[in-house]
């Protein structure tokens, strides 16, 4: 009788959690989202534009600037990712916003629009016309032109290293492999265990979660992870190698003089670069001088200052400096994350 109400009491907790569990799964599902706007939806709203985002997110940081380009006010929610706290982004309220569990989201008059390339044609588009800084080409040749550089830096599918031929977002995600590794650092347990619990790609939380076990120096010791890093690096060079060839055909800007939603979208991945601590590597001892000339172009435009850099997150900023710190302090850290002979 002694041994056995143990047992039957913990049997008893064990299926009280296990119900409870199920009871909240159901009410986390997650389901994919077409993009573009949703007019058959309308969610609860104050101001004409709402804009759900991420600091570090690279797909907030492309709409903020283009909203900070086109001067459009919009209210503000932040939304934690486990990079920048908790995972925010599967809760119950949030998958309301949006059932898919991905930033960014913008409501136009409480209709959402999905999708961070859709959103920013969506707000180029009813801001365009002569009488105002736009961010559209006039012409048809143009915007395709502006078309097929915003498709190469959108990221692309659920796993980046499917993508990284077709998207330096694809890459620069992968590069931001040791960011999350120092950031994560800093992230309790129980929160990234909440994302294996209910978020729709367990293998995400669970790259977090082995990333604050092995610390930064451990994962550089793992041979999957750095092959995928490998593959990145240098894809990367070579998505920047395309674009600096571009760049010399004309320029300043991907459609000549005109900065177009091209150029926000490379702005971020760029950015990306900085926050991972890989831009001195891309574009050391002007290497890639296009390139050079083109940042510092883009760092002068308000979608830079006001929608991008204004929203620095502490965490991201703290692991920047962890990275950079552990470069500098181990050379074989660096030389492992940069490829022993690599030309970038
Ligand atoms: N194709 C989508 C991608 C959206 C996406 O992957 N967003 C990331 C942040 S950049 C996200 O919300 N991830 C959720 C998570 O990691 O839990 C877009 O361009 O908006």
């Amino acid at each position: 009788m002694i041994s056995t109400l143990p047992f039957l009491l913990t049997l008893a907790v064990a299926g009280i959690l296990l119900i409870l569990f199920f009871l909240e799964k159901r009410h986390r599902k997650t389901h994919p989202m077409i993009g573009g706007i949703h007019t058959n939806i309308e969610l609860p709203h104050s101001a004409e534009y709402e804009l759900y985002h991420n600091d570090l997110s690279l797909c907030s940081k492309k709409v903020r600037a283009c909203m900070a380009q086109l001067d459009i006010a919009y209210k503000s929610h932040h939304i934690d990712l486990i990079e920048t706290g908790s995972y925010e982004v599967i809760s119950r309220d949030y998958l309301a916003v949006n059932p898919a569990g991905l930033l960014p989201v913008l409501l136009h008059n409480g209709h959402p629009i999905y999708e961070s390339h859709e959103i920013i044609a969506y707000v180029a588009a009813r801001f365009d016309g002569p009488q105002k800084q736009n961010l559209l080409p006039p012409d048809s040749a143009g915007r395709s032109l502006m078309q097929t550089w915003v498709k190469r830096a959108s990221l692309v599918g659920d796993d980046p290293v499917t993508g990284l031929h077709a998207s330096a977002a694809n890459c620069a995600a992968i590069l931001t492999t040791p960011l999350f590794c120092a950031g994560v650092k800093s992230i309790p347990v129980h929160l990234i265990i909440e994302g294996l619990l209910f978020h729709r790609l367990r293998s995400r939380p669970a790259l977090f979660l082995l990333l604050k076990l092995r610390g930064l120096k451990g994962f550089t010791r793992m041979a999957p992870l750095m092959k995928q890093v490998d593959r990145a690096r240098n894809l990367m060079g070579e998505h920047l190698d395309a674009l600096e060839h571009h760049l010399r055909q004309g320029g300043p800007y991907i459609v000549g003089s005109q900065l177009t939603l091209a150029d926000i979208s490379w702005m971020v991945i760029l950015e990306r670069l900085v926050e991972a601590d890989w831009i001195d590597f891309f574009l050391q001892q002007n290497r890639r001088p296009m390139l050079n000339v083109y940042w510092r172009l883009l760092q002068a435009t308000p979608a830079y200052k006001i929608g991008v850099e204004q929203y620095r997150h502490p965490t991201v900023s703290a692991a920047t400096m962890l990275v950079r710190e552990e470069k500098a302090r181990d050379p074989m850290f660096r030389a492992r994350l940069e490829g022993w002979n690599t030309v970038a």
